[in-house]
């Protein structure tokens, strides 16, 4: 026996691997479990214990940490096992609702073992190094507990203790995430294949990291509950979405992604914010059907 944390990691697909690896990494004991055994056998060579069932993976560890595709899986490992949760403190790393975190969290605890729930905010690639973090909810107590060996994984972010959180903010953050992707595509379809790279590189990223910062609103801003748009009033935004829609029509580009952003500034509208926008948000919508 060393004094090393010891933990377990049940579900090897590429993120359960990345994660035993920096447990390992880290000098902690660390105890797998896949289903498909063959995944674990790069992580035995380098000094994980194997376990033969999920019953022995959680009697294992008191950390244990479970990274499957999905709740169904999460489902199918845990109910047969339930006797084993007791004294343990489950983290489950899965991607899913909030609302199947709240249950799992409340199935867990009823077992009488600590339940937290994460979002990982990193690819497999990036754990283990300061640029990923995880968002955890649900019993505080563990967290604070358990804080010193998640940090091996990534940056350890608590979020609150309803156990629905760090879905909740997971989900919210990959929406953001994939509406990048979505304008960076229809970017780069714009300029072309031939120089899609070299934009990207010298002009897109950096362009979208100094709009990133517009994002925060000053502490004035906050209090008073709104962004004001002097600066960049939604006239002249509209404006340049209908140049946008036309200029992708000429080059050849599908505008649906700019079907989709119009519908926000129509709830402004209906709001009645900016009523002088109608006629230019209808030139858009007639532009698009046409
Ligand atoms: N990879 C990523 O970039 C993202 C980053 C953010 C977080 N996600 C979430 O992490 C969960 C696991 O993702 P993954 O990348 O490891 O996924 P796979 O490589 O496809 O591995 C899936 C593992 O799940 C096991 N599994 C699936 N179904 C079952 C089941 N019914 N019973 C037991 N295990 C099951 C699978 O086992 P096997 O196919 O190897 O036997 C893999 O271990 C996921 O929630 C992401 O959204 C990753």
């Amino acid at each position: 026996m060393t004094d090393e944390p010891s933990v377990t990691i049940i579900g090897l697909g590429s993120m359960g691997q990345a994660l035993a690896n920096a447990c390992l990494a880290a000098g902690h004991r660390t105890t797998v479990w896949n289903r498909t055994p063959a995944k674990a056998d790069a992580l035995v060579a380098r000094g994980a214990t194997r376990a033969a069932t999920v019953s022995d993976a959680l009697w294992a560890s008191d950390l244990v940490i479970l990274c499957v595709l999905d709740y169904d899986a999460v489902d199918e490992l845990l109910a047969p096992n339930a006797d084993m949760l007791k004294g343990r403190v489950l983290v489950n790393l899965t991607n899913g609702r909030p609302e199947q975190a709240r249950r799992t969290g409340a199935w867990v605890t009823a077992q009488g073992a600590e339940y937290l729930d994460g979002g990982i905010m990193a690819i497999p690639s990036m754990i283990g190094k300061p640029e990923g973090f995880i968002l955890y909810s649900g019993s505080s107590a563990a967290f604070d507990r358990c804080r010193a060996a998640l940090e091996v994984l990534a940056v350890p972010t608590f979020v609150g203790e309803d156990a629905g959180l760090a879905a909740l903010n997971d989900l919210a953050l990959l929406s953001g995430m994939y509406g990048i992707f979505a304008g960076a595509r229809h970017a780069t379809a714009l300029i072309g294949p031939e120089r899609a790279a070299e934009f990207t590189t010298s002009l897109l990223i950096p362009w979208l990291q100094a709009m990133a910062n517009v994002l925060a609103p000053s502490s004035a801003e906050r209090e008073a509950g709104d962004i004001p748009s002097e600066e960049s009033p939604l006239d002249m935004q509209a404006t340049a979405l209908a140049n946008i829609v036309q200029g992708s029509r000429s080059e050849g580009v599908g505008i649906d992604l700019l079907t989709h952003l119009l519908t926000p500034m129509r709830d402004i509208i209906a709001a009645g914010e900016g009523d002088a926008l109608s006629d230019l948000v209808g030139l858009i919508e007639k532009e698009i059907r046409s």
